[in-house]
């Protein structure tokens, strides 16, 4: 399937603050989330990716083998420990998140030439869209 690796605008963003709120971010830390222009860098060398999410406000960054369960501090965003699992299902690279909040998780996919990502935790669904820079 094509590749996720490069560098990516975001385009829209619906039900960011839905997610927001299942994750317990603060009310301040949400109204300047809302309004940033996330910009997604990801490096892939074989089985390995490096996930960049960028912004004037915080930036998030994380690695991770594929089918390797790890440790993941959420900093900066809901501050929460979990076990994350990222595996391809088909063409989505698909990430569940197991720890405090439920059904949490998160997935990447191609289509169109732009890239697709679900975020999701406890019956909140967010969708964000970015195209090629
Ligand atoms: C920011 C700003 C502070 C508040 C929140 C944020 C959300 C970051 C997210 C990052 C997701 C990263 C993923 C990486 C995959 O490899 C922008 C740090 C809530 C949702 C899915």
């Amino acid at each position: 399937s094509a590749s996720l690796c490069g560098t990516w605008d975001i385009i829209s963003n619906e039900n960011f603050e839905g997610y927001m709120i299942a994750l317990g971010i603060s009310p301040c830390v949400q109204k300047v989330a809302a309004k940033l222009k996330l910009k997604k860098v990801i490096e892939q060398q074989n089985d390995q990716f490096i996930v960049k999410t960028l912004s004037f406000f915080r930036n998030y960054i994380i690695s991770f083998r594929v089918d390797h369960e790890f440790e993941e501090f959420t900093q900066g965003l809901d501050n929460r420990h979990v076990k994350s699992l990222v595996s391809w299902q088909g063409n989505k690279l698909v990430c569940e998140q197991r720890g405090e909040k439920k059904n949490r998780g998160w997935s990447h996919w191609i289509e169109d030439d732009k890239l697709h990502l679900e975020l999701y935790c406890e019956g909140e669904l967010c969708k964000q869209v970015f195209k090629k820079n």
